[in-house]
């Protein structure tokens, strides 16, 4: 791969060092950023025979990274959410077939190829307002087949488009409609059969539990995580969302890699995840659409050292939210993030809550080349448009998407 270089750009490098550069320029080699800096000061040796892109003003960050996702699913819920705009409980709607069993039964009557079909054009979405990595979840299987299936899927839509894909097992999701009275035998199933399958399938990079009154206690949690960590994959949550589950410091205990959602976690896990450095994935989409009143502690987290990331949790019962930058507009708008918070939640932090700190999210050498080529100057505009973004080009490791 030729030497590539984008010059003449204001390059936002997420790089505490560095920060912003005025009429800077990236300089990629094999695929890694080889060099930012000024344009001015480009080294002459790396200008030879190298392609040149001018930027004319253009803003540069790294390419968006999408830490949580449930992108892979059948089916539909918007007859549901209209249910629930008219007034209809949660229960009503479970009784009439809806909820998050509708989702479990499209995607088991799903296969491989109309999944994939289905999530393409969310996938597409996200793509297109600057995203470069995405963290895809499984969970709406609930059987070792079904999971496997929609990790499978996961990593298809990754040799599809131009995006890394991360994927997670959430066999840990709901309990499936078979085993309702016989919980411990799904535990024991995700533990015994699921969890090992994943891994030796290389089908999963973490593993994550919705830890919830309405889902999995502590305890089935603690199992689960426990039997991840035996297999070598690290964990994250979905904690603390509707109610205090102690979900935050519990993944400490894991060294898990986030705790997401924390719409109602103490100030004890708060100050826990600070210690350990689990990272806090705020998801103001489901906030947003669930017309929940609890916010997350922000003002906590930034008192504590918390890092916060911010996610689109697109999924089709609690945030259908196929834009990551929307979700960045929500986390200020409702959560009073700063614009430069939340460009930093969507690329630094939340390659830390992937592990990828070492692989993307900053502009600086070493890392791959994944770069998010904005129509504006500065980091507020991407994220103050509603219902339209700033034109977008994406590059992924050096390649023009
Ligand atoms: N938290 C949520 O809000 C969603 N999953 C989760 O872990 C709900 C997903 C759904 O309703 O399909
Ligand atoms: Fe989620």
């Amino acid at each position: 791969m030729a030497t590539r270089i984008w010059r003449g750009g204001r390059i936002a490098t997420l790089d505490a060092g560095t920060g912003v550069v005025d009429d800077g320029a990236v300089v990629a080699d094999g695929g890694r950023i080889a060099w930012v800096g000024a344009t001015a000061d480009l080294p002459p040796g790396l200008m030879a025979g190298a392609e040149i892109t001018e930027l004319e003003g253009r803003l540069v960050t790294p390419g968006l990274i999408d830490c949580h996702t449930h992108l892979v699913f059948g089916g539909d819920r918007s007859r549901e959410w209209g249910m629930r705009l008219a007034g209809e409980s949660y229960e009503a709607i479970a009784r009439a077939g809806g909820g998050i069993v509708s989702s479990v039964a499209a995607t088991r009557a799903a296969s491989e190829e109309a999944l994939v079909a289905a999530a393409l054009p969310r996938l597409d979405s996200l793509i297109a307002d600057g995203v470069t990595t995405v963290e895809i979840k499984s969970g709406y299987g609930l059987t070792l087949e079904d999971e496997l299936k929609m990790l499978k899927v996961a990593r298809r839509l990754g040799t599809l488009r131009p995006v890394r894909v991360r994927t997670t097992l959430l066999a840990a999701h709901t309990v499936p409609p078979e085993h309702r009275e016989t919980r411990a035998a799904y535990v024991a199933e995700i533990i015994d059969r699921i969890l090992p399958a994943a891994a030796e399938a290389g089908l999963a990079d973490a593993v994550d539990a919705f830890c919830e009154t309405i889902a999995f206690t502590p305890d089935e949690t603690r199992a689960v995580f426990t039997a991840a960590r035996a297999l070598g994959l690290p964990v994250k949550l979905h904690a603390d969302q509707l109610t205090d589950g102690g979900g935050a410091a519990l993944v400490c205990d894991f060294e898990g890699l986030s705790a997401d959602h924390l719409e109602h976690a103490s100030e004890a896990g708060l100050s826990a995840m600070a210690a350990a450095g689990v990272v806090a994935v705020l998801l103001p989409g489901a906030y947003y659409v669930l017309r929940e009143h609890q916010k997350p502690p922000v003002e906590a987290m930034r008192r504590l050292g918390v890092t916060m990331a911010v996610a689109s949790d697109c999924n089709p019962g609690t945030s259908p939210v196929a834009s990551l930058r929307l979700a960045m507009h929500l986390a200020c708008t409702l959560f009073g993030l700063t614009p430069d918070e939340a460009l930093a939640g969507a690329t630094v932090h939340a390659a830390r809550a992937l592990g990828l700190q070492d692989v993307t999210g900053q502009l600086k050498s070493g890392l791959a080349c994944d770069l998010a080529i904005w129509d504006c100057d500065r980091p507020e505009a991407l994220v103050y448009w509603l219902g339209r973004h700033p034109a977008c080009r994406t590059v992924l490791g050096g390649v023009d998407a």
